[in-house]
């Protein structure tokens, strides 16, 4: 991977921060070298109101103080609050917005993030309208009830990149908030906040913990109004993680920049010969040429992850058949661990996304998603031929 394939180059110290920000012993009663898992849900208080820095643990934790200290540094950012799933940031970041509001979202995300805004938020008298990924189309739906706009990049699961800094651009002339879901590709890969973002948000149940044994999420900004409303948030709506879960992930941000070297190597390896195989329609993966974005991803990011999407030539017969044929891809939905996971997502991670919606973006019964883990590349690939040569 000399030159990192035409990508910016990838971002120095992000794994001496993952290791020692926030994380001196000396600043510890017992000099430990690793951050405690603290579990006590209260603290004494030395008179009626009067309590040194920790009150209640949906308030605040040291296990989660210290998560969030490493992932804002990461980010480029001043604050970063944790909450107990990436939909969990995600609603608690839509209490920002009043009955009356609107927002302008990507039209390919998560499905989840779909049904929230589609099924929760409208009953709060949110409005959301969903955009074709570009600047034009973003600025024809903004009203003046407007306050946000919402993307992922790369969107799951079609995997288009959206041009954050045009995006940013335009929610600064119109005074949006402007927030980047930047699951897929982790600040290893992108900083959204260098784009003009205002939030990012991470689903950390990812890449960010890589070994799918743990939920969270978290909300990341510079403005330190909103920092100190995320952090209202986690005690005011009270969807915060487990001080076991952050230490978890403490534990698995050292490793960040190793693990997603190798999903770049091990995806595009995948994307590379499935877009040579026969029976394969299209592959979709922002480092390949044949990528729409190919240029876009280039200038933005430093790489991409292991996730990446195809069409099979065939039907739902022919998805089934290849799914199940498959050994070390596990089909299941969620992404970004070590294991490889493959997934139907009109079935699976985007069932609930309207009909109509789902067949505009091309998520279709021949559409797969895979998450290529840290396996060796060339069993993974026999994987995919063996699966490949039973449809
Ligand atoms: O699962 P949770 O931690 O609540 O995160 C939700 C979420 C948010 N943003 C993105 C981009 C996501 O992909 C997800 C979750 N996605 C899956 C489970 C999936 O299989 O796509």
């Amino acid at each position: 991977m000399s030159n990192n394939n035409g990508f910016l180059p990838l971002p120095k110290g992000l794994s001496t921060i993952a290791i020692h920000e926030g994380q001196d012993p000396d600043k510890r009663t017992n000099r430990e070298v690793v951050i405690p898992i603290s579990m006590t849900t209260t603290y004494k208080q030395e008179a009626p109101g009067n309590y040194k820095e920790y009150e209640y643990i949906r308030h605040g934790n040291p296990t989660r103080d210290a998560l969030e200290k490493i992932i804002a540094k990461m980010e480029c950012a001043k604050h970063a609050a944790c909450f107990s799933s990436g939909l969990g940031a995600i609603s608690s970041l839509l209490t920002l917005l009043k009955h009356g509001d609107h927002f302008v979202c990507i039209e390919d995300i998560y499905g989840g993030t779909n049904r929230l805004f589609l099924e929760i938020a409208s009953n709060f008298g949110i409005e959301v309208t969903f955009a074709e990924n570009n600047v034009d189309a973003f600025e024809k739906c903004i009203r003046p009830s407007t306050k946000m706009i919402f993307v992922e990049s790369p969107t799951n699961p079609t995997l288009q990149v959206v041009d954050l800094e045009e995006m940013g651009k335009l929610a600064k002339r119109r005074n949006l908030m402007f927030v980047v879901d930047n699951t897929f590709l982790t600040p290893f890969f992108q900083r959204p906040i260098s784009f003009g973002a205002d939030v990012v948000v991470h689903s950390l149940s990812k890449y960010m913990n890589g070994h799918s044994d743990v939920c969270m999420g978290a909300l990341v900004t510079n403005d330190d109004k909103l920092g100190e409303k995320f952090h209202f948030f986690q005690k005011a709506i009270g969807a915060v993680p487990s001080p076991f879960d952050c230490y978890q992930i403490i534990r698995s941000l050292k490793t960040l920049p190793l693990r997603m070297k190798q999903h770049f190597k091990n995806g595009l390896a995948v994307a590379e010969y499935l877009e040579k195989h026969p029976k394969i329609e299209k592959v979709m993966h922002p480092a390949l040429p044949s990528h729409p974005q190919h240029e876009l991803a280039k200038r933005q990011s430093s790489g991409h992850s292991g996730i990446l999407s195809f069409y099979l030539k065939g039907d739902m017969g022919a998805s089934t058949k290849f799914l199940n044929s498959l050994k070390y891809f596990t089909l299941a939905p969620s992404l970004g661990g070590a294991e490889s996971l493959a997934a139907l997502n009109v079935l699976m991670t985007h069932s609930w996304v309207p009909e109509q919606q789902r067949k505009k973006l091309g998520i279709t019964d021949n559409l797969i998603r895979l998450s290529v883990g840290l396996e060796d590349e060339e069993d993974l690939i026999a994987d995919l031929e063996q699966a490949l040569n039973n449809v």
